[in-house]
C-alpha cells in the first residue's frame, strides 16, 4: 500500500491558511462577506475542493472528503468569529462617539386604552356597586313588550313617538332605551332589590351636536317600601359629584314618562360652555341628562310586584352626554366616530 502523503494534502493545507489569514484581515462586514461568498460561495475555492472528490484514486477519497470537510469547518469557524468582532468593533465605536447617548429614553411602543365611555361607565357601576347594586347586562335586540308595553306605553300611545325606533322584519326592534331591562329586572330578583343596567341604545333620528342615533344610557332601578323621591335626588346628587368631580349645577323639572310617576327631568348645566350657551346645549346653558321619577303602579304588575306594598325608583342617564360633560367634547358624533386622533387624547 503507497504510504506517501498525498499532493493534496499540501495544497489543502496551503489553501486553508490562505484563507484563515484573508479573512482575519477583512477590514469591515462588506469585505468580509466578499470573502464568504469567493470561499464557501456556490462558486467559492472551499466549496469546489468537495467537487474534486470524484478525480482521485478510490483508496485515497475517503481522507480527502474528510480533509475537504475539514477545511470548510476551519474557514466556517473563521467567517463567524471575524464576522462578531467587527460587529463588536462597531459597536464600541457606536458608544465611544460622544453624539450618541444612551440615556435617552426609547420609543415607547404605542399601548391601547379603554374608550371614554367606557371609562366612565366603570366609575358610575363602582359608584352603584359600592351602594348595594347590581350591574346588570340586557339585550340590545329587545321585544316589543319589553321596550314599550311592559313600560306603560301600549301600540296607540303618543309617548312611542318620543323615541324613534328602529324595527326588525321578526317585530323586534333595537332597544331604545334601557329602561327595558326594567320588568326584565323585577321578574329576576325578589325585592327589595337595587340595580344598573348600562348599554348602548338605538333610535331612528337625525344626528347633531348631541344627538346620535346610537348612544349609550345607565339605568338605574331600586325597589323597597318606602321609596321617596327624596332618596332619588340624594343618589342622584352622590352619582354626577362622583362622575363629575367637581359641584354641579343642575336644575329639576317635571318631566313626563308614562313608565314612572311624578316623573322629573334632570338637567345639567352645560360644562362645554359653562352655561353661556353652545350648539351641545343648543344655546340653553342646560343639558338634558337625568331622567327619573317613582316607577309606575303599572310597571310594578307587569314585572309582578304588588305596588301596594312595593315602590321603586328609576333613572335613565344619558352616559353619552355625561361623557361630553365631564371631558369637554363638543360633538356626541366624536365618540363613536373611531377617529383616532380623538381617541388618543385619553
Ligand atoms: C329615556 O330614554 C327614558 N327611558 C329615561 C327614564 C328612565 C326616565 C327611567 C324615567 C325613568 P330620554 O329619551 O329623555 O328618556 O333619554 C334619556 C337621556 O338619554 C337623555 O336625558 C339624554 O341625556 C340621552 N339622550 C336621549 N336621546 C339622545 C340622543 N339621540 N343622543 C345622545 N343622548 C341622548
Amino acid at each position: 500500500m503507497n504510504q506517501a502523503t498525498p499532493s493534496w494534502r499540501a495544497e489543502l493545507h496551503a489553501l486553508t491558511q490562505d484563507w484563515l489569514q484573508r479573512i482575519a484581515l477583512a477590514a469591515d462586514l462588506a469585505g468580509l462577506r466578499e470573502l464568504e461568498v469567493a470561499s464557501v460561495g456556490k462558486k467559492g475555492d472551499v466549496t469546489a475542493l468537495m467537487r474534486r472528490v470524484g478525480t482521485l484514486p478510490p483508496e485515497e477519497r475517503r481522507d480527502y472528503g474528510a480533509a475537504a470537510g475539514d477545511v470548510r469547518t476551519q474557514v466556517d469557524q473563521a467567517l463567524a468569529d471575524r464576522k462578531t468582532a467587527l460587529e463588536q468593533a462597531i459597536l464600541d465605536a457606536e458608544l465611544a462617539d460622544d453624539t450618541f447617548d444612551e440615556t435617552v429614553p426609547g420609543l415607547l411602543p404605542k399601548r391601547g386604552h379603554p374608550h371614554p365611555l367606557s371609562l366612565v361607565q366603570a366609575e358610575i357601576e363602582s359608584v352603584f356597586s359600592s351602594m348595594g347594586f347590581h350591574v346588570l347586562d340586557y339585550p340590545e335586540v329587545e321585544s316589543e313588550f319589553d321596550n314599550f308595553e311592559a313600560l306603560n306605553i301600549p301600540s296607540w300611545h303618543p309617548a312611542r313617538d318620543m323615541q324613534d325606533t328602529f324595527w326588525l322584519q321578526d317585530g323586534h326592534l333595537l332597544r331604545t332605551h334601557t329602561s327595558s331591562g326594567q320588568v326584565r329586572a323585577m321578574q329576576t330578583f325578589a325585592p327589595p332589590f337595587r340595580a344598573v343596567f348600562p348599554g348602548k341604545v338605538y333610535r331612528y333620528e337625525a344626528t347633531d351636536a348631541s344627538h346620535e342615533h346610537t348612544f349609550h344610557q345607565v339605568e338605574g332601578l331600586l325597589v323597597d317600601r318606602h321609596v321617596s323621591v327624596a332618596h332619588l335626588l340624594d343618589s342622584m346628587r352622590t352619582l354626577l359629584s362622583a362622575i363629575l368631580k367637581t359641584d354641579v349645577t343642575v336644575r329639576l323639572r317635571p318631566g313626563y314618562f308614562p313608565f314612572v310617576e311624578p316623573g322629573f327631568e334632570l338637567d345639567i348645566q352645560c360644562r362645554v360652555c359653562g352655561g353661556k350657551g353652545c350648539s351641545v346645549c343648543k344655546q340653553s346653558g342646560w343639558l338634558e341628562l337625568l331622567p327619573c321619577g317613582l316607577v309606575h303602579p303599572h310597571v310594578l304588575r307587569a314585572g309582578g310586584l304588588d305596588p301596594e306594598e312595593w315602590q321603586g325608583w328609576a333613572f335613565g342617564l344619558g352616559l353619552s352626554r355625561l361623557v361630553m360633560m365631564r371631558f369637554g367634547v363638543p360633538d356626541v358624533r366624536l365618540l363613536l366616530s373611531g377617529d383616532t386622533r380623538f381617541l388618543t387624547q385619553f
